[in-house]
């Protein structure tokens, strides 16, 4: 038990902000996380964890900021004094990155080295403890299967090159200045509050609503990739680890286990009792509903609730992610506790839920929220 201990996350209202901080606020944590100026509330996945700023004794505070302003990154760190650091803030969307370039190198690239430098400048090198958040994506057109620590970096989004700074920015303060600074090299991890226009959360949410009336059809891009998918409350514990260890190293989390955007879509069907077949080829795939079990799903055989639309195609598209945790697994004791079937339950059982509420809105005459992205 780290008692005492304090931490700031940066992205602390994102899905692996929600996740760090319950796991940090458990093992008796200080938490401090960085939240933007939004013109509506954004604080949905942490508000049960919210303590009245009023009262004595709060161990979850917020503070305004943003990875593009190194004044105010700066001055929080300065009041703030952490411990640890967990650089989780990101423009994190793939394909959002090839419409905002410049934003998200400024704050996926120049944010992270602003963080560094705020730690240089007040001081802090041998008190503070540095976590970035890497990702899979820097393998991008893979030059070895499966991926680990050593395989080269091939980025193929504006995305995946502003983290591949990111990720040397911070191996670079690592040995320049003795810093405790590391890389957590994190494959695809999803859960209930993932962000509903990543692939996951956008099958597992469509097929809910299908299955209740809401939605006729699931549109995707290419349901060919492949991916390795873990859980984020797995992962975010690995991030807690990576900060723990006599010294700074940069590690591969993954399941070791890869799965194709089509088979996420098949198992997510199942969870509601719905068996899919896909046919045709590209832009003309369809997937056909073949046979209905139980009482979730009222959609009919002959359905088709799965079609291509080339709009969600990527200008490069990373077509095959695979880790291999080996050295998570032998370093840091680490292996993941939940499998692919229980984060679809999961993650469908949630979306399901959600969906027969905006049933039941609509039964009773009201608009439902009908956004489907
Ligand atoms: P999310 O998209 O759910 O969360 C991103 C967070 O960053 C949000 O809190 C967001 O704020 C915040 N943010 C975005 N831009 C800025 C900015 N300019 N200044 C301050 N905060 C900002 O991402 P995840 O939780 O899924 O991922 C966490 C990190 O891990 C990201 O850096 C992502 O790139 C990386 N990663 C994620 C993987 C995954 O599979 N989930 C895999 C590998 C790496 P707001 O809520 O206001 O939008
Ligand atoms: P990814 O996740 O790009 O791997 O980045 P995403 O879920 O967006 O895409 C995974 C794969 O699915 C394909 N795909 C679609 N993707 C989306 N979003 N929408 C679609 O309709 C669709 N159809 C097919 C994509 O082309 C891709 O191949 C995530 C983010 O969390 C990053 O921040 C993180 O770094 C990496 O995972 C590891």
């Amino acid at each position: 038990m780290s008692q005492n201990k304090v931490a700031l996350i940066t992205g602390v209202t994102g899905q692996d902000g929600a996740y760090l901080s319950e796991l940090l606020l458990d093992k008796g944590y200080e938490v401090h996380g960085i939240k933007r100026r939004a013109s509506l509330f954004n604080t949905d996945r942490i508000d049960h964890l919210y303590q009245d700023p009023h009262v004595d004794h709060q161990r979850f505070k917020l503070h305004y900021g943003d990875l593009t302003d190194s004044t105010n990154l700066i001055r929080i760190i300065q009041q703030v004094q952490p411990d640890e650091i967990y650089n989780l803030a990101a423009m994190s969307h793939v394909a959002v990155s090839f419409e905002t370039p410049e934003y998200t190198a400024n704050a996926d690239g120049i944010g992270t080295l602003r963080i560094l430098e705020a730690i240089r400048i007040l001081g802090l090198e041998k008190k503070t403890r540095f976590y970035q958040a890497s990702t899979s994506e820097l393998y991008g057109l893979v030059q070895e299967i499966p991926q680990k620590e050593t395989t080269p970096f091939y980025p193929r989004s504006p995305y995946a090159v502003a983290k591949l700074y990111a990720y040397w920015i911070t191996v670079n303060y690592r040995e320049a200045y003795g810093m405790y600074a590391c890389n957590g090299v994190l494959f695809n991890h999803e859960s209930p509050l993932r962000g509903e226009t990543f692939v996951t959360r956008k099958i597992t949410r469509a097929i809910a609503r299908i299955a209740l009336g809401l939605q006729d059809c699931l549109h995707l891009g290419n349901m060919s990739a492949l991916r390795d998918w873990g859980h984020a409350k797995d992962y975010v514990e690995m991030q807690w680890l990576m900060l723990q260890q006599d010294k700074p190293e940069d590690f591969v989390i993954a399941t070791g286990v890869q799965y194709s955007v089509r088979q996420f879509v098949e198992f997510s069907a199942r969870e509601l009792g719905i068996t899919l077949a896909f046919s045709g080829e590209g832009e003309r795939e369809v997937g056909t509903v073949v046979q209905v079990e139980g009482n979730k799903a009222r959609c009919k055989v002959g359905d088709v609730i799965v079609r291509v639309d080339p709009r969600y195609y990527r200008p490069t598209e990373v077509e095959t992610l695979l880790g291999d945790p080996t050295k998570a697994k032998q370093k840091l004791g680490w292996t993941p506790k939940i499998t692919l079937q229980e984060l679809v339950r999961e993650m469908v059982e949630s979306d399901y839920d959600s969906a027969r509420r905006d049933h039941l809105v609509k039964e009773a005459g009201f608009q439902a929220y009908d956004y489907n992205e």
